[in-house]
């Protein structure tokens, strides 16, 4: 992989993931992983084989129990011009006529069957990477060294925190340009995160932004130096993880829950009835069950 600002001595390879179009690392002394989008020659643009990489990282970083931080980037710089890049949205190289296509060159196409792939033509599901980013049971950060456009810069609004390099970092809503729009988080959390009027200014003008102008508007925490953007990154990271991971997933999907509605509401509920079996009450109750006789919860006050 290619990055000027990525310190190998503080990443090892997550052994049994082979990606093409992503690195997965994990932290070998912080409690977090990184993900980066390897195409730096298209700006980190995502095609369908991407987005299931991508994909599948998240998951297995939401299964990994001494993980507390995600950190989502972009490598670089691009070979070609030394421009750096997050993420430039969807490859439209390959967009078909309903979504993104698998074409030759995408491994991941190659190995399914053909049933597979026709219901796999036409794809759109970076949606279900975004939905994995927002009910990742811990903070997931993006890392933005460059260019963050079009669907890569849904995937910054998306996650919970945005460090940008005050450099290289450029935030720009190409969408309504290529037609091709984001009318959900992209757009409308965005807008819960700049307000109205400068979220409509960003999709309707399709004006570039710097990352001192994104972090005055509020959809970037912070302006970073482009050489200290991963050691920061990793500060943060490290803050993050080590705090109680029950309070931290409550309050992620606390945050969550105004905007999300009843889905955040099952997702917290699961959280609190997890919190629920945790207690000597709840194992009265499913040990009276078990031993066939009526439950005692009388050492169990009411609180108030
Ligand atoms: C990023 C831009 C502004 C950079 O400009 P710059 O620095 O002048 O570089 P270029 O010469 O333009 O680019 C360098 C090389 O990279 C290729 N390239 C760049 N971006 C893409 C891309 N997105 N797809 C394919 N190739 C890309 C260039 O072609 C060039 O290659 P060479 O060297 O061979 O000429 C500028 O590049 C730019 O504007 N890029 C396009 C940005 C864009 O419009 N992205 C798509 C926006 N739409 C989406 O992302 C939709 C995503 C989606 O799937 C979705 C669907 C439903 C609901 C939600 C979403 C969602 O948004 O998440």
């Amino acid at each position: 992989m290619v990055s000027d600002i990525f310190d190998p001595e503080r990443w090892e390879p997550v052994a049994d993931r082979d990606y093409e179009d992503v690195t997965y690392h994990r932290g070998t002394d912080v409690d977090a992983v990184r993900i980066g989008f390897d195409r730096p020659e298209v700006r980190n643009a995502f095609r369908p084989g991407t987005v299931d990489e991508l994909h599948d990282a998240l998951q297995h970083a939401k299964r990994q129990a001494d993980v507390g931080c995600v950190l989502l980037t972009g490598n670089g710089p691009s070979p070609k011009d030394g421009e750096w890049a997050f993420c430039s949205g969807g490859d439209q190289s390959v967009r078909g006529d309903s979504g993104y296509e698998y074409r030759g060159d995408d491994e991941a196409a190659s190995e399914e069957d053909e049933t597979v792939r026709e219901a796999k033509a036409g794809r759109l599901h970076i949606l279900e990477v975004q939905r994995a980013i927002r009910f990742m049971p811990k903070p997931v950060v993006a890392v933005v060294p460059g260019w963050a456009v079009g669907g890569g810069h849904s995937l910054h609004v998306v996650c919970d925190i945005t460090l940008a390099s005050d450099e290289h970092a450029k935030f720009l809503q190409t969408d309504p340009d290529v037609a091709s729009f984001d009318a959900g988080f992209g757009s409308a959390y965005l807008a819960k995160q700049v307000g109205q009027k400068k979220a409509r200014e960003v999709f309707f003008r399709g004006k570039t932004y710097s990352a001192e102008e994104a972090a005055d508007m509020g959809m970037v925490n912070e302006a970073v130096p482009h050489e200290d953007l991963e050691d920061v990154a990793l500060e943060w990271a490290d803050e993050m993880a080590s705090k109680s991971p029950t309070a931290m997933r409550m309050l992620k999907y606390a945050f969550n829950m105004a905007d999300d509605g009843l889905v955040d509401q099952q997702v917290f509920a699961g959280e609190a009835t997890r919190l629920g079996y945790m207690t000597d009450e709840a194992k009265e109750g499913r040990e009276a069950f078990m031993e066939g006789r009526d439950p005692d919860f009388s050492d169990y006050p009411w609180y108030y």
